[in-house]
């Protein structure tokens, strides 16, 4: 594995100097992010993010998000339209050498807490989800989290659109997609490593369809191709508990391109906070994880993925600097002490 890091470019408060500075860093995250979805990206602004990127000595490598259109995830009548859109930035970014494009298949929103600054006992403070209080929230858009892409559509009209959507359709429409994305990363030189669903059940009613083993294997039987793989997220999938984590990382290994690793504690059923990353900070087993990983041959890019708010940091919530190198070291450490023979 090697080590990467989510950067949201000029509307991040962190510079890639002092990511730059985390021990054995390597790889950048990041994405164009005001871009809605309906659009082609601009070359020449990715290649000013390539090369101040490259300026740190860091690679630019894997970009987390290209955003699905709501209208694809929908199925509807101009899907061609914007699934050529989509095509068009893989295309673009292999170009300019990207090697991973994650993305996500959630119905209008992409990952979901109900509380960005719950303080833990130490004094920092964590992003958290409780399932009793979501269902209590009168309006969903009330909470924005990093990451979001623009919406192009009034979100009521989507959020109805979906609600008539079943799973099962919302899976077809899915494979739509793939069967014509994929023989486009195919010949860009680019793997696709979709999301798993954060949190891994329905929220607001709307259908998800990358909850747990069953549906991952569903979804990779869709398409045989290496370009169709998985971000595997520890923090998404480990929210429920009976979600066997090593297992998925044995079974699905080879189809893994991108690692996200976080900590959770789960409170009670639907209901938990993040943690920063070592084991016995939360309930997942870091180790076991890392191990597993390296059981399976995985020699792609890990992020330290959401950390908690330390030492009086103020930034995006989950997206502090601190946490998120310390969860870093941590994880490097593990590989260490695993590939590591004098
Ligand atoms: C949250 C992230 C997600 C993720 C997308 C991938 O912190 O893990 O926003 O980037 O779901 O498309």
């Amino acid at each position: 594995m090697y080590l990467s890091f989510r950067w949201f470019a000029e509307a991040d408060p962190i510079s890639l100097a002092y990511i730059r500075q985390i021990p054995t860093m390597e790889a950048i995250v990041t994405a164009l992010y005001d871009v809605p979805a309906s659009v082609v990206w601009d070359e020449a602004r990715l290649r000013t993010l390539k090369q101040q990127i490259e300026a740190h000595d860091l690679r630019f490598d894997i970009v987390e998000s290209v955003p699905v259109h709501d209208h694809i995830k929908l199925g509807r009548d101009n899907r061609d339209h914007l699934i050529n859109i989509y095509c068009q930035n893989i295309a673009l970014l292999g170009r300019l050498g990207v090697k991973v494009i994650c993305y996500n298949f959630m119905p209008l929103f992409d990952w979901y807490r109900t509380d960005l600054e719950l303080p833990l006992t130490d004094g920092s403070t964590v992003l958290s989800y409780d399932h009793q209080q979501l269902e209590g929230i009168a309006s969903p858009w009330a909470v924005t989290l990093p990451a979001y892409f623009p919406l192009e559509d009034n979100p009521e009209t989507l959020k109805a659109a979906y609600l008539a959507l079943s799973e099962e359709e919302l899976r077809e429409n899915f494979r739509y997609f793939l069967e014509r994305v994929i023989p486009v990363a195919e010949a860009s030189h680019v793997v696709l490593a979709l999301h798993p669903d954060d949190p891994p059940w329905s929220i607001f009613g709307l259908p998800r369809i990358v909850k747990n083993e069953e549906d991952l294997a569903r979804i990779l039987a869709m398409h045989p191709s290496h370009h169709h793989g998985l971000t595997f997220c520890s923090g998404s999938l480990g929210a429920n508990p009976s979600n066997d984590l090593v297992q998925i990382i044995e079974r699905f290994g080879k189809r893994i391109h991108f690692v996200h690793l976080r900590n959770i504690h789960t409170v009670s059923e639907k209901s938990f906070h993040e943690t920063a990353h070592p084991n016995g900070a939360g309930d997942l087993d870091m180790v076991a994880l890392v191990r597993a990983l390296h059981r399976v041959g995985y020699q792609g890019a890990v992020r330290p993925d959401h950390g908690r708010m330390i030492w009086g940091e103020r930034g995006k919530p989950g997206y502090g600097l601190y946490d998120r190198a310390l969860g870093a070291v941590y994880l490097r450490g593990i590989w260490d002490a695993i590939t590591h023979h004098r």
